[in-house]
């Protein structure tokens, strides 16, 4: 079903329901603006489920570092990268037909893996902004050959221009990969070229209720602003390309585990149904202590 948002520029957005498939109008606004928007990809009561399985789970506090923003000590990030998606609630949601499959589609090379995950949270008040960047610009430096990767954004609070929601440059995937470089603790395109874009291309900002989900393509440039409400902000990433595209070992830190691993799809009912609310079993964490070359990509700081 195609809707407009209402919110800044227009865009067109699909709403979940069982049954959903990539049809060629989604497929064609992927294609088109980098990005599309699936409502309640997760129900009410899956997110919540995914929000308490971070909220009680030791193991992933214990793997969050503090990402400070650029020129600022009050402002910060907590970010948490793993690399499998594990068997609990998070692993179900990262494993489901319903996440994998419309990257499957959108991706359209046939079979997938997860990349890694990521928790971001940016708590009240305190929640620090992101620079302008690609996440191809630093899977780049990791061995990723080809931009076809792609980030699945679920958004487990609600997030709003008040609290730091994503915002991304409709289109901009089409100008291909810019060079970035290490600002503070972050990895920051091109400033130059990103002005110079955002005189041709509109910004969308995405605005998204808990279960909504964001799938972008790996190229397009996105940022968000500081989380200055009252409320949290947290979001899950699952970063998905194709086997075809594992990353080349040569470049590629050879503590690190990005390369393909099947990926073994599960019913969607299976994140409801998980006995296993959070656990550390196969995820294998980035740790700062263990890939301090690789967290500088991931523009971690300890
Ligand atoms: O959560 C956000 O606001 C941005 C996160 C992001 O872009 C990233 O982790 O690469
Ligand atoms: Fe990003």
């Amino acid at each position: 079903m195609l809707m407009s948002s209402g919110i800044g520029t227009e865009f067109i957005e699909f709403q979940y329901k069982d049954g959903f498939s990539v049809t060629k109008e989604v497929k064609s606004d992927y294609n088109e603006n980098g990005f599309v928007i699936i409502r309640n990809l997760l129900d009410k009561d899956e997110v919540k489920l995914l929000g308490e399985s971070f909220l009680h789970d030791e193991k992933l506090q214990e793997n969050t570092w503090n990402q400070k923003e650029h020129g600022s000590s009050e402002f910060s990030a907590s970010i948490s990268v793993w690399n499998h998606p594990g068997e609990d609630v998070s692993g179900m949601v990262c494993r489901s037909e319903k996440v994998v499959n419309i990257a499957e589609d959108l991706l359209d090379g046939g079979e997938i893996y997860m990349h890694h995950c990521k928790l971001v949270q940016k708590q009240a008040k305190t929640g620090g902004q992101w620079n302008w960047h690609q996440d191809y610009g630093y899977w780049y430096q990791n061995g990723l050959l080809w931009p076809d990767a792609l980030t699945v954004f679920i958004a487990i609070d609600k997030c709003e221009k008040g609290n730091g929601c994503l915002q991304v440059i409709k289109r901009s995937h089409k100008c291909g990969r810019l060079d970035h470089k290490q600002v503070g603790d972050q990895q920051q395109a091109d400033t130059e070229r990103v002005g110079w874009i955002l005189e041709k291309l509109p910004v969308q900002f995405v605005e998204l209720e808990p279960g909504d989900a964001l799938y972008f393509h790996s190229n397009i440039l996105h940022t968000s602003g500081r989380n200055l409400s009252e409320n949290r902000r947290w979001a899950f990433l699952m970063a998905y390309t194709l086997k075809s595209n594992s990353p080349v070992s040569k470049t590629y830190e050879s503590h690190l585990n990005m390369h393909y691993t099947p990926l073994n799809k599960v019913p969607n009912t299976a994140i409801k149904e998980c006995k296993i609310l959070s656990s550390e079993k196969g995820k294998d964490y980035l740790s700062p202590s263990k890939n301090i070359a690789t967290c500088k990509h991931y523009d971690v700081q300890n």
